[in-house]
C-alpha cells in the first residue's frame, strides 16, 4: 500500500497558493500531493472542505503558577484538547521562571507537566524573570543550544518586570546565541502610578483595569523595547499588540530596516474596553493585558494584519475560571482590579474568529489566514518546514475546515478547562471539523478520537528571522 491515508477532493491552501489536490500521507508525513495518488489504507473524503496547515498557536500559557490561591484553568491535557478542537496541531506555551529558580529546573518541571498529557504537539518558549549572571551566562545559552530558541521578557508585572539594564543583558545573550526575544511591552511604573491613583479614588471595579493601562503605557514600552533591541542589533517580537500607536512604532522600525516583528490576538479584534464594564464582577472575564481597547484600535490591528506589520496571530490563551475562588472571583480580586488574574481563554476560538472576521468578511485572503495562523509561526520559531505548511516531507499536521458552517460561539461548545468564553455569542462562518497531527486524527468530524499523550514535544531550530539574511525582511 503506497500510503497510510489519502485525503481526497479537498481544496488545499498554503501561505502562497490555493489548489485542488489529494494529499498522500505515509509515516506521519506528507508523501505526495497530486491527483489519482492510488491506494491507501484509508481514504478521507474532503470534498467541499478546505484542507489547511494545522494552526500553530505560538503564544499560550498552560499550568503556569499565577500567584497565591490562583490556579490556571487548563493543564496540558485540557489546553491541548481545546487547541485541537480549534484547528490547531501545535501550541507553544511558556516555561516560566520565577525569581531565584534555575531555568533548567523550570524547563524540566514543565516537561513533567506536559509529558504524556498532550493531544497536539508542543514546544516551549522560556520566560526570563531572573536575569542573574548564572542564568544568562550558563543556563540560557545551553538551553538555546538544546532547542529552546525563544524567550519572553516582561516590562511589567510584580516579580517579572526586568529593568532596561536587564533587558539589554538578556538581548545580548539572544544576539550571541541567535535566539528570538519576545517582549511584553507595558510601562510598569506608569501602571503602578495609575493603579494607586485609581484605588485612592475608589475606582476599583474591573473596568478600571483598562484605565490603569492606557495606550501610552503600551506605546512607550514598545518604543523602548525596539530602541533597546536596536542598540544590541537583535531581532524582537512585540507580542499581543492592542492598538494603532504601538503598531505604528513597529511599522516605523520595520521601515527603518530593523528586525522587529509584531503579534496581535483575537481580543484586540473583537473585544473592547466596554466589555470590562459588565455588571457585578462580570467584567473580570475580560481582564487581560494589554486590555482590549476601542473600535479604532480594532481597525488598526486589522491593518497590521493586512499590511504585514504583524506576522503572527496568536491567542495569548491564559485561562482562569470565572465562577471560582481560585480564578477570576478570587477573594482579593473582589477588592480591586489590581488583584484580578490577568488572562482569558482563547486557544479554541482564535482561528474561527480570524477565519470568519478575516477571510469570510473579505479583510484577508485565505493564504494570508494560513500565514498568520500557521506558516509564519513555524518560520518565526524555528519549526519550518517540518511544521506550518503543506509540502512533501512536512509533518502531516492538517486542519479540515467546513468554510460554510455557521456557529455561534458559546461555552457549551468549548473543550478546555475554563467555565466561560469571552467570545460568547459571536456568530462565525467557517469551522474546523477535523484536526490531524502527524497523520493521525485528534478530532474527527467534531469528535475527539486522539489519545492523550500522542502529542509530542518538538525541539526547535533557531528562528529564520534571527538569521542575518533576514535583516529587514518581514515575512508577508
Ligand atoms: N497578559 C499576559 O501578559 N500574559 C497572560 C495573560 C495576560 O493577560
Ligand atoms: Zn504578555
Ligand atoms: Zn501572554
Amino acid at each position: 500500500m503506497a500510503f497510510d491515508t489519502i485525503i481526497r477532493g479537498g481544496t488545499v491552501a498554503t501561505a502562497s497558493d490555493t489548489f485542488s489536490c489529494d494529499i498522500g500521507i505515509r509515516d506521519g508525513r506528507i508523501a505526495a500531493l497530486g491527483a489519482a495518488l492510488g491506494e491507501a489504507k484509508e481514504t478521507v473524503d474532503a470534498s467541499g472542505l478546505l484542507v489547511l496547515p494545522g494552526g500553530i498557536d505560538s503564544h499560550v500559557h498552560i499550568a503556569q503558577p499565577s500567584g497565591p490561591g490562583i490556579v490556571m484553568a487548563d493543564d496540558f491535557a485540557s489546553a491541548t484538547r481545546s487547541a485541537a478542537f480549534g484547528g490547531n496541531t501545535m501550541v507553544l506555551p511558556f516555561a516560566m521562571q520565577q525569581k531565584g529558580e534555575s531555568l533548567r529546573e523550570v524547563v524540566a518541571d514543565y516537561h513533567r507537566k506536559a509529558d504524556g498529557r498532550c493531544y497536539v504537539d508542543v514546544s516551549f518558549h522560556l520566560i526570563i524573570a531572573d536575569a542573574s549572571d548564572a542564568v544568562l551566562g550558563q543556563e540560557l545559552p545551553a538551553l538555546v543550544h538544546d532547542g529552546y530558541t525563544s524567550f519572553k521578557v516582561f516590562m511589567t508585572y510584580e516579580g517579572l518586570a526586568l529593568s532596561d539594564m536587564e533587558m539589554l543583558n538578556v538581548m545580548s545573550v539572544a544576539r550571541d546565541t541567535g535566539a528570538l526575544v519576545m517582549v511584553h511591552a507595558e510601562n510598569y511604573d506608569a501602571i503602578r502610578f495609575l493603579t494607586d491613583r485609581l484605588e485612592r479614588a475608589g475606582r476599583t471595579a474591573p473596568r478600571y483595569h483598562a484605565t490603569s493601562r492606557p495606550v501610552p503605557v503600551e506605546r512607550e514600552a514598545t518604543h523602548r523595547a525596539i530602541s533597546l533591541a536596536e542598540l544590541i542589533d537583535v531581532p524582537v517580537m512585540i507580542v499581543h499588540v492592542s492598538n494603532g500607536e504601538a503598531m505604528e512604532e513597529i511599522r516605523r522600525a520595520q521601515s527603518r530596516g530593523l528586525r522587529v516583528y509584531g503579534e496581535t490576538c483575537p481580543q484586540y479584534l473583537v473585544l473592547t474596553e466596554k466589555d470590562l464594564e459588565g455588571l457585578n464582577m462580570e467584567g473580570t472575564k475580560y481582564v487581560c493585558s494589554p486590555p482590549p481597547r476601542d473600535a479604532a484600535s480594532q481597525r488598526a490591528c486589522w491593518q497590521g494584519l493586512q499590511q504585514g506589520v504583524f506576522s503572527v496571530f496568536s491567542s495569548d490563551h491564559c485561562p482562569f475560571r470565572y465562577d471560582d475562588p481560585q480564578g477570576k472571583l478570587a477573594p482579593k480580586g473582589r477588592t480591586s482590579f489590581r488583584w484580578v488574574p490577568n488572562g482569558i481563554p482563547g486557544v479554541e476560538t482564535r482561528l474561527p474568529i480570524l477565519f470568519s472576521e478575516g477571510v469570510v468578511k473579505g479583510r484577508i485572503t485565505l493564504n494570508r489566514f494560513v500565514a498568520l495562523s500557521a506558516t509564519n509561526h513555524a518560520r518565526m520559531y524555528g519549526l519550518y518546514p517540518k511544521k506550518g505548511t503543506i509540502a512533501v516531507g512536512s509533518d502531516a499536521d492538517l486542519a479540515i475546515w467546513d468554510p460554510q458552517r455557521k456557529v455561534t460561539i458559546t461555552q457549551s461548545l468549548m473543550h478546555g478547562g475554563s467555565d466561560y468564553t469571552p467570545y460568547e455569542g459571536i456568530a462565525v462562518t467557517g469551522w474546523p471539523v477535523s484536526t490531524m497531527v502527524r497523520g493521525r486524527f485528534v478530532v474527527r468530524d467534531g469528535a475527539l478520537v486522539g489519545k492523550k499523550g500522542a502529542g509530542a514535544y518538538v525541539p526547535r531550530a533557531l528562528s529564520e528571522m534571527a538569521r542575518p539574511a533576514h535583516a529587514g525582511g518581514v515575512p508577508g
